[in-house]
């Protein structure tokens, strides 16, 4: 390709509405444009990158026995209502109606159409396995897009759907997929890693999410430093270590007046008392039931592990006026001492001694409140973000943490779509079944993004060669020299024989101009042609990934590209 016939239209300014990076450079280096708010066109280049993914995706889906099919976008409303799901995904949906005015969904996600689909023609025993599989634009109507394709309103996915006679069945199904995931995020020469998930919303037992490195991701995952453990932090399971506090005298409750101090850290401030030796008093309706979640005031409430462990279906914090109402203080001055509702502690409030918390009345603390004799809970579960420093659930070593992008997601689901959809074959006695279901995606868009966030540098993109939309591009310096370009010519059409993908770079521009571009949209390998190069029978060679450059001659060169390019 021509870079002077090649539409990338590349911007000197950052795009002011980008946060991240990825979103920034994939903007700047005319990759794509926005359409709409988390609705974006993709120009010739990301076209090219994400045909790339898809080719490495599609071939290790049809190695592990995925067979690709299409479904449609436009999904029945009945197919969700069958499921129940209809009513579960309120405005995150897209909803239409027709001219008969009958409901329809732009699809999110296809578990309610495959199910049907596969139903309808799976009768028996002998048809199953079956894994099936599309790749194909979704649609989530999300409160807040942003960062680019990170988190947009109409994304590409790859899903499949495995159905099994049984849960051995969905087991095997399982493992293809894990493996195959882990195949494709390394073909595309990603750093990842694979995390124990939590599958709790969409009803499964079992779930690894496949996590692309970056600091600006929002998935938060731990790792143990000593065995192969890894989770991600709502999943990580908090083990309470070894009690080795000598235990305290039990002191006397005492109520201060502590004006105006409304957190923790105000409160470690005004009292000295640091926060973990605190309690933090979080009010949630729980199935429309208010209730009280305590924790130490150094961690994080995980909402995921509330609501499994309650059990609820619906489970979001309560609102101030509901709280004041029923507890006789606002937000800040909360605690567990006569508290009239349900109390759930985390394990470590109960080795706190003597700690202090809210006094349920604005302006009030106490201190020196221990558990069991001040209040009682209703129950003591595990309701906190693990962290880094916390001891590993399987061996006890001690968890590390870091931060990524969840590009791939498999779940186990079980029966829960089948029995809801009546999605059942007859086995050897003639008896109805239910079919044994997973679901396997991974975010093919999101995934671009995820590669440009993880390799990028002050320049620009840094794409890993088996994704980058060219491999190699041809710098003449001066254009308007006819033998530069002559003998960039030659070059460009013995690489495009030999099936490289070579941009030549024709464009009537300054040396710097064609260096930054090249930089910018992140081509791995660059030949610069120069006046040197005719004179002295000398190009240049640089690594997009690499500092230096070195100097070979027309007849190494193409040799020596060939192999960086694994092409030799
Ligand atoms: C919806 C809406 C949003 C959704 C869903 C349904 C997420 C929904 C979970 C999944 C699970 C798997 C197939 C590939 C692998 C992942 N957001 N999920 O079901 F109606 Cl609006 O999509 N689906």
């Amino acid at each position: 390709m021509k870079a002077s016939q090649l539409f990338f239209p590349t911007l000197r300014e950052l795009p002011s509405e980008a946060e991240i990076i990825s979103h920034q450079l994939l903007l700047r280096a005319g990759y794509m444009r926005k359409t709409g708010a988390g609705i974006y066109s993709y120009l010739p280049l990301a076209v090219r990158v994400l045909k790339k993914i898809e080719a490495i995706v599609r071939e290790e889906m049809d190695k592990a026995d995925g067979q690709e099919i299409l479904m449609p976008i436009i999904q029945p409303r009945e197919l969700w209502e069958k499921s129940g799901r209809w009513s579960v995904y309120g405005d995150e949906m897209f909803r239409l109606l027709d001219r008969h005015n009958r409901g329809f969904a732009l699809g999110p996600t296809h578990e309610e159409i495959i199910t049907t689909l596969v139903d309808a023609d799976v009768q028996s025993y002998r048809d199953l396995p079956l894994m099936l599989y599309q790749i194909q634009n979704k649609y989530r109507d999300e409160i807040r897009p942003r960062f680019g394709l990170m988190r947009g309103r109409e994304f590409i996915m790859k899903d499949l759907y495995s159905f099994d006679l049984d849960d051995a069945g969905l087991d095997v199904a399982y493992k293809k997929m894990y493996s195959a995931y882990r195949a494709i995020f390394t073909r595309l020469g990603l750093d990842f890693r694979v995390v124990e998930a939590d599958s709790g919303a969409i009803g499964g037992n079992e779930s690894h999410e496949f996590v692309v490195l970056a600091e600006s991701g929002e998935s938060v995952i731990v790792y143990c430093d000593q065995c192969d453990y890894a989770a991600n932090i709502e999943k990580a399971e908090c083990i309470l270590p070894e009690n080795s506090e000598p235990p305290q005298p039990l002191r006397e409750m005492e109520k201060i007046s502590t004006p105006g101090i409304r957190t923790i850290q105000e409160l470690v401030e005004s009292l000295g008392h640091p926060a973990h030796e605190q309690a933090k008093t979080l009010m949630y309706m729980a199935d429309g039931e208010l209730i009280a979640a305590i924790l130490r005031g150094d961690r994080e409430l995980n909402e995921i592990k509330l609501k499994n462990a309650l059990q609820v279906n619906e489970l979001f914090m309560a609102d101030e006026t509901t709280v004041r109402e029923q507890c006789g203080a606002g937000f800040g001055s909360l605690g567990p001492v006569g508290l009239n509702l349900k109390i759930y502690a985390d394990p470590e409030i109960t080795r706190l001694q003597n700690f202090s918390a809210g006094a349920n009345q604005d302006d009030y603390h106490i201190l020196n409140i221990n558990l069991g004799r001040d209040f009682v809970p209703e129950k003591i579960i595990d309701i906190r973000n693990a962290q880094a420093g916390d001891f590993c659930p399987h061996c006890g070593g001690t968890l590390q943490s870091t931060r990524g992008i969840e590009a791939g997601h498999i779940f186990k689901l079980g029966t829960k779509y089948s029995d809801a959809m009546d999605a059942t074959y007859r086995d050897q006695n003639g008896q109805d079944q239910p079919i044994v279901m997973g679901c396997y995606g991974i975010g093919i868009s999101r995934t671009m993004a995820a590669a440009v966030e993880q390799k990028n540098d002050n320049d620009g993109i840094v794409w890993p060669l088996p994704i980058a939309p060219y491999q190699l591009i041809i710098v003449p310096v001066n254009s308007k020299k006819e033998e530069q370009m002559q003998a960039a010519e030659r070059l460009y059409r013995e690489f495009a024989s030999r099936g490289v993908e070579v941009i030549l770079d024709d464009r009537d521009e300054r040396a710097g101009v064609k260096f930054k571009d090249a930089d910018l949209i992140g081509i791995p390998v660059r030949i610069t042609i120069g006046p040197k190069s005719l004179q002295e029978n000398q190009v240049e060679v640089k690594k997009r990934w690499e500092k230096e450059n070195i100097l070979l001659t027309m007849e190494q060169v193409v040799d020596y590209v060939l192999e960086i390019l694994n092409r030799a």
